[in-house]
């Protein structure tokens, strides 16, 4: 019998030690999706023991480029916690952090509750109040950001740091599926894309997860939900020192530094 306790116990140091551990499935070799949310579910119950807050809803490995880029080919969610939020021109520390990543994503908040099953895209851009861009920092636990599926999701799918956008807009004005980004590093662009990477529309990963909570956890998603939609593009390893800008069509830019 796994004991999810103390696998979440095992994931939270790594985090805290800021020092990466060997996957779960190296151990158990059958360790599967069901138990990599059970472990989750142990995982968030103890940080909000510890006094965090969930503050959004990620989902993960939502467009070609990020599961070409980690070998796997299923959308995951996974939580944002208050301690992981930076404004906008904000820094991270790189001293907090093991070998993060950045990630350019859309988020969507809710005007109105979400329940599954079978939620569309459609559904939730007419229950979206407000859209904003963010930059995800993913900073997996494992060794060498090598992981089995059931592995990432245990590690609360290597949710890090979220650098949101200063703005809220109306879905309203824009074609949600034909948002550009591109991203740039020192003033190198180093990874570009177009909303539609993400399940042709980000919408239809937040449909996704309204679904996934639904079929899980028989759960929906409130009213003033954020969600986090999954990167457009792959993700790009950071470094002390770099200052990275991304600029998202007609939503202005967010910019931040690693110290
Ligand atoms: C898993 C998290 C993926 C995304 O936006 O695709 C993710 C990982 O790549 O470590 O956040
Ligand atoms: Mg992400």
């Amino acid at each position: 019998m796994l004991d999810y306790r103390d696998l979440a116990e095992y994931l939270i140091k790594a985090e805290k030690q800021k020092q990466a551990v060997s996957c779960i499935s190296d151990q158990y070799t059958d360790f599967n999706l069901t138990m990599g949310y059970r472990v989750q579910q142990e995982l968030v119950k103890r940080k909000v023991e510890l006094g965090h807050k969930v503050t959004a809803y990620k989902m993960g490995l939502t467009s070609r480029a990020k599961m070409k880029q980690m070998k796997v080919e299923t959308p995951i969610y996974g939580y944002i916690f208050d301690y992981m939020n930076v404004p906008n021109r904000g820094q991270i520390l790189m001293d907090d952090l093991i070998h993060p990543k950045v990630e350019a994503e859309i988020a969507f908040i809710l005007g109105e509750d979400i329940e599954g099953p079978d939620v569309t895209g459609e559904q939730v851009l007419e229950k979206t109040q407000w859209i904003l861009p963010a930059l995800e920092i993913i900073d997996s636990r494992y060794e060498n950001f090598r992981f089995q599926l059931p592995d990432v999701i245990a590690d609360n799918t290597s949710a890090s740091r979220v650098i949101w956008g200063s703005q809220l807009y109306h879905p309203h004005d824009f074609t949600v599926d034909l948002i550009g980004v591109s991203m740039s590093i020192n003033r190198e662009i180093r990874a570009s894309g177009v909303s539609s990477a993400v399940l042709e529309n980000p919408a239809n990963s937040a449909a996704m997860l309204a679904s996934m909570l639904y079929e899980e956890k028989k759960e929906k998603l409130k009213k003033g939900s954020v969600i986090l939609t999954g990167g457009i593009t792959e993700a790009v390893l950071l470094k002390k020192g770099d200052h990275v800008t991304t600029e998202f069509d007609g939503m202005g830019k967010i910019s931040f530094h690693v110290r």
